[in-house]
């Protein structure tokens, strides 16, 4: 299937994003030359996934493609339970209420915005700690979603195993860079919790790309398959939650799955509440069948190994025009350092916000804010919260785009890195309370 896409002229564009407050979240898809929001929910599915979908078992209770999509999960990241959600944050809100309680900390390897979202919103409050090179764009290191060990143990002693419901690990780390987390931590991180009761959930969305650079770095793994490493690192955790719009190569979906009995039970009556009957969880039978499908064919390696490789094309070509990204490049996207990007720029006016609209406006590429906009502000002093890592996100849907986009891509960011210079930053003047990035609105800076 082909779809036509439209090239409008820049001044089309200054109008759509002004219409859209600076952001790219509130763009019509229509006004988008080539979308690199996201890689969620964005990518093809197969032949093999579209055929899927016409055997759906609509039932409203004990579908046949509930089974089957159990049956696949339990086989390739061996869990026991599975409970199948809308999509990730329906399984993220589930988890964090069935565990978290008034005073509970829960530390992680860098904080996603819907995860820690749910986590606050069940009374928790979310510890950073990942190793320091991770909030370092320029760092080498092999592994940046690793935990520091001695900060998560510094936070147990000072806080009590009794008030860490679980560590929420995600492989790859998003806000990092789509950077990996080794199976050397996850094992030493299971040591460490273990003995003082303490569970550890992983956050699977990308784990399978995660997989991959364990293949590719990690000492013992390099003839090991993507299916083996999965398996293994998903045993050294206590159950996972999954956005299945990302590795698992559709549109929409997601699941919560657990080891615990007790722990599932509890979900299982939940999910009846907030998302659909147990064997559905707010999915069409037909969403689930191609679910199973996509997780199958997303551990095979030949897709896995050109998917990772497409991302660092883009990133090498930027690199070789001197471009500041984030180093080294990650699963599912290229993050270009807005702070190294517009130095003339203050983290206070936006930087990585202000590249997303500019890179758009000069050529109709949409990419996603990950800086000061999405970190959102401290609940006590109101103030923003200033993260380390102020970046322009360049996602890669997956088996979408060409190398021939890429290059389109590289040369639309390499026009605006022509004229940084020129470039002033935003001011917010509209946001909501909660996960402002997607909705707040933003105007230029007028330079007098
Ligand atoms: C994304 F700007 N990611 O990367 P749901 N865990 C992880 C995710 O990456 C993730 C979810 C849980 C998106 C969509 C999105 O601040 C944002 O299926 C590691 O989207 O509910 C989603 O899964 C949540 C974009 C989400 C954002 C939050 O583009």
């Amino acid at each position: 299937m082909v779809e036509p896409i439209k090239m409008q002229s820049r001044e089309e564009r200054e109008i759509a994003i002004e219409a859209a407050g600076f952001n790219t979240f509130l763009l019509r898809s229509e006004d988008v030359y080539i979308d690199l929001l996201t890689d969620s929910g964005t990518n093809a599915m197969s032949d093999r996934q579209w055929a899927g979908m016409l055997l759906g078992d609509e039932a409203y209770a004990g579908s046949r493609n509930f089974y089957r999509l159990e049956k696949t999960i339990q086989n390739f990241y061996g869990y026991k339970h599975v409970i199948p959600t809308h999509q990730g944050r329906g399984a993220e809100h589930i988890i964090s209420r069935a565990l978290i309680r008034q005073g509970h900390f829960i530390p992680g390897n860098m904080y996603f915005t819907t995860t820690r979202l749910h986590q606050e919103l069940a009374g928790g409050q979310f510890v950073d700690v990942i190793i320091d090179e991770a909030h370092d764009p320029t760092s080498e290191h092999p592994f940046k979603g690793n935990v520091s060990l001695q900060k998560l143990e510094q936070l147990i002693n000072k806080v009590g195993a009794e008030n860490i419901p679980y560590v929420s690990l995600a492989g790859t780390v998003n806000m990092a860079g789509g950077q990996p987390i080794s199976m050397a931590c996850v094992k030493a991180v299971r040591e460490l919790c273990k003995p003082k009761g303490i569970r550890v959930y992983l956050d699977a969305t990308r784990m399978v790309e995660n997989s991959f650079f364990i293949q590719e770095r990690e000492e013992d793994f390099s003839d090991k398959s993507i299916e083996e490493i999965l398996k293994e690192f998903c045993s050294y955790t206590d159950g996972a939650w999954m956005s299945a719009k990302k590795d698992s190569l559709v549109n929409i979906g997601g699941w919560l799955a657990i080891n615990d009995h007790d722990v599932f039970e509890l979900a299982r009556n939940m999910v009846v509440i907030y998302e659909g009957l147990h064997t559905y969880g707010g999915l069409a039978g037909r969403d689930l069948e191609a679910l199973a499908i996509g997780i199958e064919e997303s551990v095979l390696q030949e897709h896995v190994r050109s998917r990772v490789d497409q991302v660092r094309y883009l990133g090498n070509l930027l690199e070789t025009w001197g471009i500041p990204i984030v180093r080294p490049v990650g699963g599912h996207a290229v993050y270009l350092n807005a702070k190294s990007f517009f130095p003339h720029i203050p983290q206070s006016e936006f930087p990585a916000q202000t590249l997303a609209a500019e890179l758009y406006i000069d050529s109709g590429v949409r990419s996603m804010e990950r800086g000061v906009a999405s970190a959102g502000r401290d609940e006590k002093t109101g103030e923003h919260k200033y993260p380390a890592l102020e970046l322009t996100r360049l996602t890669i849907p997956r088996r979408v785009y060409t190398q021939a986009h890429m290059d389109v891509v590289a040369e639309a960011v390499k026009s605006v890195w022509d004229k940084r210079d020129s470039i002033r930053g935003l001011k917010i003047v509209y946001e909501p309370k909660y996960l402002r990035f997607f909705q707040a609105r933003f105007k230029r800076i007028s330079s007098s």
